[in-house]
């Protein structure tokens, strides 16, 4: 019994300070790695340190940005008085903590159940990889609690059958939510192990379809028949003159921002930010604008230094977890992690593009009498469209990195109206929004709606055949990406010059 209680009570340790906590889960796994390749004590704890850190960094940028620059795109709403759905992880939490009781009568802990089992079955599909073809382990937990949340909901919602049978529920939903996470962040290995030379991650994140459908588009539609030499890509850009700043990152962040978000800002007006204590009523509104939009290159730059932080350590230390647990695998990390690879202006004007994207598309909403209105998320709209178009830019260039991301700009609000309205979500005020929960997640809804088990098999084999067709596409290079990129670069060149 005592030895049951102490378990229970380690589980529920691990569950809340690491599991569900990016920075001591990415800590745990380097620590583990470390561990299981038997490096010296010292050089471990150094190492893990170093990961936990460089994590705990790349959450205070990707925080401060968060904190900063979310409330400006909902202050549109509380300015205006829409009421409307804010796409926004956030929010969509919110939105289903608020009314999963109501709807579904049903509290929201066994989303968390939900999670824990989903994570088991994503272990799994990657520990029996020479089957599955799975290579990439999920490490971001509070994007899987986000996740599991809106899935709880929209599984619940196209299979009221299961509402009364609360294991077939969990089966259910961890089946179909690990064997996401597992073929989802298998999807983005590609597209990355190119971005950052092999550094060996993939994503593991809220966009990773359109991770891979972004490089695909790049690759089809802007590289076609052009030398890799010959695509232009952003940090390519000569530009003439005074231009000429805009290639360097901070200045073309810093520049970029003040324009814009000091447009937003002024239209919501100087009384909101004094009414809601941003600010007092004697403050120069123009040099607070200013210095709000200062601090998205700051925090920008916070990021890039946490990911050079802990990036070696982990991806390092994972070869000890691959050659002793998990073969042939890599860890699945923050999609922010990516900015620090590639053109970083590619970051900046993917995020603007998609912005732009996003905008019409609400207006679109709006004229054409929409009964759900979106209202843009800041999580949605930067970090989907930056790490869409960062990797569409590696691929095909600037145009792609424009056009891709612009694109999946008016896919995102209009997905999301579509689905936040659908399944009731809307009327809580929020919806997750990220791009593959605006494309993928509410296909996969419909299916099940309207075929119900059948539905759940074949969301589930659609998932699994993924990454079987990816790996018939190049049987050879298929493990040897992840297990050795050079090896990997050289078959390629083998393959090119036997074609
Ligand atoms: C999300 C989410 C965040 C950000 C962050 C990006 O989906 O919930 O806080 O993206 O993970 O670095």
């Amino acid at each position: 019994m005592v030895v049951i209680n102490i378990l229970i009570a380690v589980w529920d340790f691990f569950a809340t300070y690491i599991l569900q906590k990016a920075p001591y889960m990415v800590g745990f796994l380097t620590l583990l790695g470390y561990c299981l390749m038997g490096k010296k004590w010292y050089d471990t704890l150094s190492g893990t340190l170093k990961a936990i850190i460089g994590m705990l960094i790349l959450n205070a940028g990707s925080s401060g940005l968060t904190t900063t620059f979310r409330p400006i795109l909902a202050g549109l709403r509380d300015r205006f008085n829409l009421t409307a759905c804010v796409i926004d992880p956030y929010y969509g939490q919110n939105a289903v903590t608020a009314g999963v009781e109501e709807v579904f009568g049903k509290g929201f802990s066994q989303a968390m159940t939900l999670l824990l089992i989903a994570f088991i079955v994503n272990i799994l599909l990657v520990r029996f990889n020479k089957i599955t073809k799975c290579r990439a382990l999920f490490t971001t937990g509070h994007v899987q609690v986000q996740q599991a949340a809106t899935a709880y909901w929209l599984i619940m919602f196209a299979m009221p059958a299961l509402l009364t049978n609360d294991v077939a529920l969990m089966v259910v939903m961890a089946v179909i939510l690990g064997a996401y996470w597992a073929v989802g962040a298998n999807l983005t290995i590609k597209p990355m192990q190119e971005l950052s030379e092999g550094a060996g991650f993939a994503i593991a994140h809220q966009q990773m379809f359109g991770i891979r459908l972004g490089y695909f588009l790049a690759d089809k539609l802007f590289a076609r028949g052009k030398k890799k030499e010959d695509i232009k890509k952003v940090g390519d850009l000569e530009m003439p003159g005074f231009f000429s700043i805009f290639n360097e990152n901070m200045v073309c962040t810093a520049i970029l921002m003040t324009i814009f978000f000091g447009t937003i800002m002024a239209i919501i007006g100087k009384p909101y930010f004094v009414e809601n204590a941003y600010i007092e009523e004697t403050t120069n509104f123009v040099w607070y604008c200013f210095d709000t939009s200062l601090n998205f290159a700051v925090y920008l730059a916070i990021l890039q230094l946490g990911v050079r932080t802990f990036v070696t350590e982990l991806t390092a230390s994972f070869q000890g977890i691959a050659d002793k647990i998990l073969p042939s695998s890599i860890p699945g990390v923050d999609c922010a992690v990516c900015f620090g690879f590639g053109d970083s202006n590619a970051v900046t004007f993917g995020f603007l593009a998609g912005l732009v994207g996003q905008i019409i598309a609400i207006l679109i909403l709006i004229f054409a009498g929409s009964p759900t209105i979106i209202i843009c998320g800041f999580v949605p709209v930067f970090f989907d469209n930056a790490t869409i178009g960062l990797v569409a830019n590696e691929k095909g260039g600037i145009k792609a990195c424009l056009v891709i991301p612009f694109i999946s700009g008016l896919i995102q609000v209009f997905g999301a109206a579509l689905i936040a309205g659908w399944v009731g979500l809307a009327t809580y005020g929020g919806y997750l929004g990220m791009f593959d929960w605006d494309t993928v997640w509410p296909i996969f809804t419909v299916i099940m709606k309207y075929l119900g088990y059948v539905g759940v098999a074949v969301v589930v084999i659609i998932l699994l055949a993924i990454p079987q067709i990816e790996y018939r596409m190049d049987p050879e290079g298929y493990f040897l990406i992840t297990e050795d990129y050079d090896a990997y670069l050289e078959h390629l060149e083998a393959k090119k010059a036997s074609n």
